[in-house]
């Protein structure tokens, strides 16, 4: 289509058809990459930005930044697909402008909206208003951030939401890891203002992914539906979390209780384990008690599952020492190997990682600590609290310490690792090793939610 400057163009079916909108997306990071990647693939033209000179480098030279091995060989590398560090290079041309940035919390659990604001800034500070493009927020948020966060960079540039430009909210649903679960796969919820915002961001973001796209009356609507999607999911473990903490305590183990309450048909069943980790499920309740209170709404419930999960790790450590003092070894010096610093199994993302967690309460009681986890590299391995090592064979232990259910972790020679046990104490903080086997090696086996 020829573009006549000063006409309007809107993202109309015929041109979401023809692949003929220009996508920016602002944050190439685990969430925008995938993003630009598959837009890029269905057939639009597509320009990532991102304030990382490395990332952008990298990209230039068609090489994956991120850790996700999935990615290595779908860098693009034609007409269409554009990189640059200069929103001003790029989303003057944009008809949609996808952000995806972090929204991490603060040292007191607070929201930490600054990348939203400066990546709305570079949005604002240089789209063509004369073609009135849409602006979409991905990140997980509370509800109100866009407007609250946006809608002032709209004035103070004498933007019109409807005129010059339109924003929406299309939260992002990803599982890293799970290539099941990718930007092609997943269902989206998208909300906006107006209608025909709405129905044109459905028909886009259904060529990206197969998983079908569901509109909400509201920008607000679609923000609290991902950040209640964690919250949810965070409640869930917390409750098998506390379970876990109760049957042991009356001589039940709770892997036994849930698998005969999971045969009930609306049984939901989460696994217990040495806490909650991730950039998602940990973060996100935050900036739902952050607005609810704003609100003078209650938060017991919720403030209560994060309590829960947050003190895990330290449970966990009083559980170990326990252990080790029926056997005759106090905290002092006693040799723990922790296995997997990533925050779940088959990734590297050690994000709010449990086992760090568990690790300092280790140490603090005087504990000799060791991290293994082959997904870490040794650039990313924070030491001040352990010691990593290359192979778990190559020290001696008193207690191992299952944090992180790798399928490496499942495969090592337990055999060969008992030898090298002094106390041959394991905790299997995931329920994931086969008890009657490594008991059978001559392991002490005790387990989260077991007697
Ligand atoms: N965890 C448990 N017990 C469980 C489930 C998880 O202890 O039953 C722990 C994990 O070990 C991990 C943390 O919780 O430390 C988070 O695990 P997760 O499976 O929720 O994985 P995430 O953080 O990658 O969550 C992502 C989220 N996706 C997005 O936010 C877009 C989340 O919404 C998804 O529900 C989740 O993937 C998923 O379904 O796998």
């Amino acid at each position: 289509m020829n573009r006549v400057e000063g006409l309007v163009f809107m993202i109309t079916g015929e041109r979401v058809d023809n692949r003929d909108l220009t996508i920016g997306v602002i944050g190439l990071g685990y969430v925008g990459l995938p993003t630009a990647i598959g837009f890029h693939e269905v057939g639009f033209t597509v320009h990532g930005i991102d304030v990382s000179k490395e990332v952008i480098s990298l990209l230039k030279q068609g090489k994956n930044p991120g850790d996700d091995p999935t990615l290595d060989d779908k860098i693009p590398n034609d007409e269409r697909w554009n990189i640059s560090l200069n929103a001003s290079d790029s989303i003057p041309l944009c008809d949609v402008v996808i952000v995806t940035v972090p929204t991490p919390i603060s040292d007191n659990n607070k929201p930490d909206l600054r990348f939203v604001k400066e990546a709305g800034i570079s949005a604002f500070d240089h789209i063509n208003k004369s073609i009135q493009p849409t602006v979409i927020l991905e990140s997980t948020v509370y509800p109100g951030v866009t407007r609250e966060i946006w809608g002032p960079l709209l004035d103070e540039r004498g933007l019109i939401e409807g005129v010059h430009v339109n924003m929406a909210y299309c939260p992002e649903r990803f599982v890293p890891g799970d290539p099941n679960y990718g930007v092609r796969e997943v269902p989206r919820v998208v909300g906006a203002e107006k209608p025909e915002i709405c129905s044109s961001l459905v028909a886009l973001y259904s060529t990206l992914t197969s998983g079908g796209v569901f509109p909400v009356s509201s920008i607000e609507i679609a923000e609290a539906s991902k950040v209640v999607e964690n919250v949810q999911r965070d409640l869930n473990i917390a409750l098998v979390n506390e379970l876990a903490l109760i049957f042991p305590e009356i001589g039940l183990d709770v892997e036994e209780v849930l698998t005969a309450a999971a045969t009930k048909w609306n049984f939901h069943r989460y696994a217990p384990g040495i806490g909650v980790g991730g950039h998602c499920i940990p973060i996100d309740p935050y900036y739902l008690i952050q607005k609810a209170t704003a609100a003078g709404a209650p938060v017991d419930l919720i403030t209560s599952a994060r309590k829960v999960n947050s003190n895990m790790p330290t449970q966990i450590a009083n559980r170990i020492l326990r252990h080790a003092k029926k056997l005759g070894r106090d905290a002092n010096n006693l040799r723990i190997l922790l296995l997997g610093w990533a925050y779940k199994p088959g990734i590297s993302d050690s994000r709010e990682s449990p086992t760090k967690h568990l690790a300092i309460s280790l140490h603090n009681s005087g504990c000799k600590i060791l991290t293994w986890d082959p997904y870490i590299t040794s650039k990313n391995r924070p030491n001040e609290i352990t010691q990593w090592v290359d192979n778990p064979l190559d020290v001696n232990t008193d207690v191992i310490v299952i944090c992180t259910a790798h399928q490496e972790v499942l495969n090592l020679d337990w055999g060969a690792l008992r030898e090298k046990s002094d106390l041959g104490l394991l905790f299997d903080g995931r329920r994931v090793i086969d008890e009657e086997l490594l008991t059978n090696q001559g392991w002490i086996v005790t387990a989260i939610g077991k007697p």
